[in-house]
């Protein structure tokens, strides 16, 4: 059985290198166009996660290649002991401090991305100074507020606010801010498609900013068990160009404020309180 072992042990690193190889044809990597990132932070979250894959392959190839060249010569020569390393102090350094300097040069490495994505002060200013709507998590639903066409996001509901549900538009190529908060219990803003995840935490409003880099439809799911009904928690995001984009908010202000007759009912907003006829 010496050799079967040794088989056994040379598989897994094979079946392992060979499947992440074909992942992203088969569909087995990150969701969209072929494992790209829809965001461009999400790209450079995917270029960490790739650089940690193949520190993780290199120490998982090697230290299997190990035990099957152990294996191989136990079963070639049964009379050859091993040594015994217990209490060796040289190796207890040595596989201590190599991977103290990988994790610390890892530490370093991502602390651009890491501050680009939670620390406000490097959020792009454009996203900081007008966030382009409150996002509401609750069970078991997301729920969407936008400030009225031309004016700001206020903390406080507003009633010339622009309210949907479970449907978030925003226009691609630029970056964009929201303001996350939960109405319940704790839930997860997750946007896969763009490698973006933010628990939403009763009692706190978190800003998260993002830059879709292609139009689509991608699905907003809640990445925390929120209760029973947590995987009805699903929203799709709409990226799609600045005019688009423009053209769904006055689509959104007209359906809300559409008087019955004809009108679209006097908001607060001059340029959109004119009355139009339907
Ligand atoms: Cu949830």
């Amino acid at each position: 059985m010496g050799k079967g072992w040794c088989l056994f042990f040379l598989f897994w690193p094979i079946a392992a290198v060979v499947s992440c190889a074909m992942a992203p044809w088969i569909g087995w990597s990150f969701p969209y166009d072929n494992a790209q990132a829809a965001s461009n932070l999400g790209i450079r979250i995917d270029g960490l996660f790739y650089l940690i894959l193949v520190i993780t392959a290199i120490v998982f190839v090697g230290t299997q290649a190990a035990i099957v060249y152990a294996l191989w010569r136990g079963a070639n020569n049964r009379e050859e002991r091993a040594d015994c390393v217990h209490g060796n102090h040289k190796l207890e350094l040595v596989w201590s401090i190599i991977p103290g300097i990988i994790l610390l040069f890892l530490a370093i490495y991502q602390m651009n991305i890491w501050a680009d994505f939670r620390i406000k002060k490097y959020y792009p200013e454009v996203a900081v100074k007008d966030p382009i709507a409150e996002v509401t998590a609750r069970q078991f639903e997301w729920r969407f507020r936008y400030p009225a066409i031309g004016k700001k996001l206020q903390q406080k509901p507003q009633p010339d606010d622009l309210h949907s549900v479970n449907e978030l538009h925003v226009p691609f190529g630029k970056p964009v801010m929201i303001q996350l908060r939960s109405d319940d219990v704790q839930h997860s803003f997750f946007l896969p498609a763009l490698r973006i995840k933010q628990d939403a935490l009763p009692g706190l409003q978190i800003p998260v900013w993002f830059e879709a880099n292609k139009p689509g439809t991608y699905d907003l799911v809640c990445a925390e068990l929120c209760g029973w009904g947590h995987y009805k928690m699903k929203a799709h995001v709409i990226v799609q160009p600045e005019d688009e984009y423009q053209n769904y908010l006055k689509t959104l202000t007209e359906q809300q404020f559409y008087d019955g007759l004809g009108k679209i009912a006097a908001t607060e907003n001059d340029s959109e309180s004119e009355a139009t006829e339907k």
